[in-house]
């Protein structure tokens, strides 16, 4: 999962430490209020207001990404892209830099923070209620990949290895199985790993088809949940895709099929019991419908036949990662208390196995939406 061991535990924060490290940043001092900010995760996010702006202020998590000044570069190149087509009206966060001109802010601990400008009049979701939001949603992505196209993915520095290497996920999960002594006693558990080995083969096939040299890698954002979607707060328009941190080279098909994982089950990553989890197809087909309206000029016709297959994969890897995570103790994803990552983990099986009883209706759905014929490639789950 990309976590490296770093020498020094980063500090608890408190009040006045916090005001001390915005306060390097570039903003009118004295900062009036810091409030934590937002459902990340991975980093600390903090919500600041100083002089009647607001801005975002970030602890990015140093035992996730190894090179966090990598990760500024990578927006900046964003922006000035976004900058060069401002018909495609989209918006990025500005990066304020420190008192000493420093993009990032790096404290003795070794945690490194950035601050950036909130985007104003934008709200967040809870999820998607109708189909003009979805329709947002696939534009918002459509626009955002079609920017970024014409950037070559190795203008991108990897700020994330290993980020949505399925295979590499699994490997992970099979060997902390073996190392958790009788973890497999605890029924919760073994019904997940069962139906996580079932599927092994799944892992693979985005993978291998990239070896294969069948789908190229472009530049991604690599978390397009429906949480890092801004709209504006009165028209309803989607804005900006915020948490720019795996913006790196990648597979578009695992932004297309994070995004309609995250937008189409209704009821949430973590919601209580799995009766709720479903893969809501009216959300998906006006999400996937304005996405295709903007990509299909450009998108591979090997990238669209693999789509439902994109659909399937992206709740299984954060059902793996999920998993991995509960067996491993819980050291990369947040929780707020014991169990949490496993129940997580059983969410996003049941929204694969929602996916896999709807085989059929996605692949119908993806052929209206790029007018074309799209079949899907493996209906039952495989040995
Ligand atoms: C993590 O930190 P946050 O919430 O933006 C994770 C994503 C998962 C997501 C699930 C770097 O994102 O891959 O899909 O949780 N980010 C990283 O909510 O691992
Ligand atoms: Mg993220």
């Amino acid at each position: 999962m990309g976590r490296a061991e770093i020498d020094e535990a980063p500090q608890p924060q408190t009040h006045a430490s916090l005001v001390t490290i915005a306060e390097a940043f570039e903003i009118p001092a004295p900062v009036a209020t810091i409030e934590p900010y937002g459902r990340g995760l991975i980093n600390d996010t903090f919500r600041v207001a100083a002089d009647g702006m607001c801005y975002v202020l970030q602890r990015i998590n140093g035992a996730v990404f190894p090179e966090p000044l990598r990760i500024m570069s990578n927006i900046e190149a964003l922006d000035r892209q976004a900058r060069l087509h401002p018909d495609l009206g989209f918006r990025v966060p500005a990066l304020i830099a420190t008192r000493a001109g420093d993009a990032g802010l790096r404290t003795p601990d070794g945690s490194v923070w950035r601050l950036m400008t909130l985007i104003e009049d934008a709200v967040g979701l809870p999820r998607i209620e109708h189909p003009e939001q979805a329709r947002e949603v696939g534009r918002l992505l459509g626009r955002f990949h079609t920017l970024l196209q014409s950037l070559p993915a190795e203008a991108m520095g990897v700020t994330l290895p290993g980020f949505h290497d399925t295979p590499a996920y699994l490997a992970r999960f099979l060997s902390a199985l073996e190392r958790v002594e009788g973890a497999r006693n605890d029924p919760q558990i073994e019904t997940c790993v069962r139906f996580a080995i079932d599927r092994q083969a799944l892992a693979m096939r985005l993978a291998d088809a990239r070896d294969r040299g069948e789908i190229p890698l472009r530049v991604t954002h690599g978390d397009p949940k429906l949480d890092n979607i801004l709209f504006d707060r009165n028209s309803g328009r989607a804005l900006a895709l915020i948490d720019l941190d795996t913006l790196q080279p990648g597979l578009i098909l695992h932004d297309i099929g994070d995004c309609l994982r995250s937008c189409c089950n209704r009821s949430g990553e973590s919601a209580n019991g799995h009766t709720g989890v479903a893969f809501d197809l009216a959300i998906a087909e006006p999400i996937l419908g304005a996405y295709a309206a903007q990509t299909r000029d450009w998108l591979s016709a090997e990238e669209i036949a693999l789509i439902p297959e994109a659909i399937r994969l992206m709740p299984f890897e954060l059902g793996l990662r999920f998993l991995t995570d509960h067996l491993e103790g819980d050291r990369y994803f947040k929780v707020a208390e014991p169990g949490e990552n496993l129940r997580k983990a059983g969410i996003q099986f049941a929204l694969v196995e929602d996916i896999e009883v709807k085989a059929e209706d996605i692949s119908v759905m993806v052929s209206r939406c790029f007018r074309t014929t799209v079949k899907w490639i493996c209906r039952q789950a495989e040995p």
